[in-house]
C-alpha cells in the first residue's frame, strides 16, 4: 500500500475534500504554527509527564492519555477551526437532506460537533493498537455516510518506528464484513506540526513504539451533530472556559441546535442560553 497523499496548508479544500473522500485521509503539512505547537506544549507537556500508565489493553499498556484538551489548554482554537480540517469535515457531513414537513418538502442540514479530544502519547516499548476503526461507536453500517472526521496532530515527530499511526487506505470503503491485515497499513510518517486529516470509518492503529523516546499526538474528532458525543463535552468542559472561546468554537462544542431541533434547552437553541449565563457573570 502506499503512503496516504501529502498537501501544504494552504492547499485548495475542494481538491483536499475529493482526496479525503477517495484515500479516506490525508496528512496537511505545517498544520499548526510554531507558537501554537509551543503553547500545546506548554499546557498539555506537564500533564502528560504526570499521567500515570494505564491498565487498559486496547489503549495499550504504554500509552499515556490526557482529555478534555479544551479545558485544558487555550491553543486549539486554530487547530479546530483550521481551514483544512473544518473545511473537510463541514463538507464531507454536513450534506443536506430533504424531508416533507406538512406541505413543504424542507430542506435539512445537520450541525458537526467535537466528539472526543485527546492527547496521545505512545511511549517506548508500546506495542501496536489493534486496527479499528473509530466510528465504530456509532454502530452505522458500512460503507455509509461519514459521522467522523478525525484530526492527529503530530506535537512530535511520527516515523515508522516511534508509533506513527498505522492507516489503511481506502479502507472506509469496505463493508463490515471484510477484515483488515496489518500488511495493509502503511504507517503516517511526519513532523511535528503537521497532522493527518481522516476518517472514522478508516481502519487503523497507533503504531509500535521501538524508539526509547515517546510519540506524542493531539486528537480531535468533529462528529455529525446528531450522534452522541464520545467525549460529554458539556462536563469535560467548565462553563468559564466555554465562554471564553469564539462563537463557532462554542457550537462545536455543542452548545447549538442540529437542525431541525436537536439539542434545545427550554425549547432554544443552547447557544441563547450559553450568551444568557454569560451576561449573567
Ligand atoms: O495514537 C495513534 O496514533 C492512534 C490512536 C487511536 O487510533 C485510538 O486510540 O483510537
Ligand atoms: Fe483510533
Amino acid at each position: 500500500m502506499t503512503a496516504l497523499i501529502r498537501v501544504t496548508n494552504d492547499a485548495d479544500v475542494d481538491d483536499v475534500v475529493e482526496i479525503i473522500e477517495r484515500d479516506g485521509g490525508v496528512v496537511v503539512e505545517d498544520f499548526a504554527a510554531p507558537d501554537t505547537l509551543r503553547g500545546l506544549w506548554d499546557d498539555l507537556g506537564p500533564r502528560l509527564d504526570a499521567t500515570m500508565l494505564p491498565e487498559d489493553q486496547f489503549g495499550g499498556t504504554r500509552t499515556k492519555r490526557v482529555n478534555g484538551l479544551f479545558g485544558r489548554t487555550d491553543h486549539l482554537t486554530p487547530v479546530v477551526t483550521h481551514p483544512l480540517y473544518l473545511g473537510p469535515a463541514r463538507r464531507i457531513m454536513q450534506k443536506p437532506v430533504r424531508r416533507w414537513v406538512g406541505r413543504y418538502r424542507a430542506e435539512i442540514t445537520p450541525s458537526i460537533q467535537i466528539g472526543v479530544t485527546q492527547a496521545v502519547q505512545i511511549m517506548p516499548g508500546e506495542s501496536k493498537q489493534p486496527l479499528h476503526r473509530d466510528d465504530t461507536l456509532h454502530l452505522r453500517p458500512h460503507p455509509g455516510p461519514t459521522t467522523r472526521v478525525q484530526l492527529m496532530l503530530a506535537m512530535s515527530d511520527f516515523t515508522a518506528d516511534n508509533g506513527a499511526t498505522l492507516v489503511i487506505p481506502g479502507s472506509h470503503h469496505w463493508d463490515d464484513e471484510r477484515r483488515p491485515r496489518l500488511e495493509e497499513a502503511v504507517p503516517t510518517e511526519m513532523p511535528a506540526g503537521s497532522a493527518l486529516v481522516w476518517l472514522g470509518a478508516v481502519w487503523h492503529a497507533g503504531g509500535r513504539n521501538s524508539t526509547d523516546r515517546p510519540r506524542t499526538g493531539l486528537t480531535i474528532g468533529l462528529d455529525l451533530g446528531n450522534i452522541r458525543q464520545e467525549e460529554n463535552q458539556y462536563l469535560a468542559v467548565a462553563r468559564d472556559k466555554v465562554l471564553a472561546y469564539p462563537q463557532e468554537v462554542q457550537e462545536l462544542l455543542g452548545y447549538d441546535l442540529c437542525p431541525p431541533y436537536l439539542g434545545w434547552y427550554e425549547m432554544e437553541n443552547p447557544s441563547t442560553w450559553l450568551k444568557q449565563s454569560a451576561d449573567r457573570s
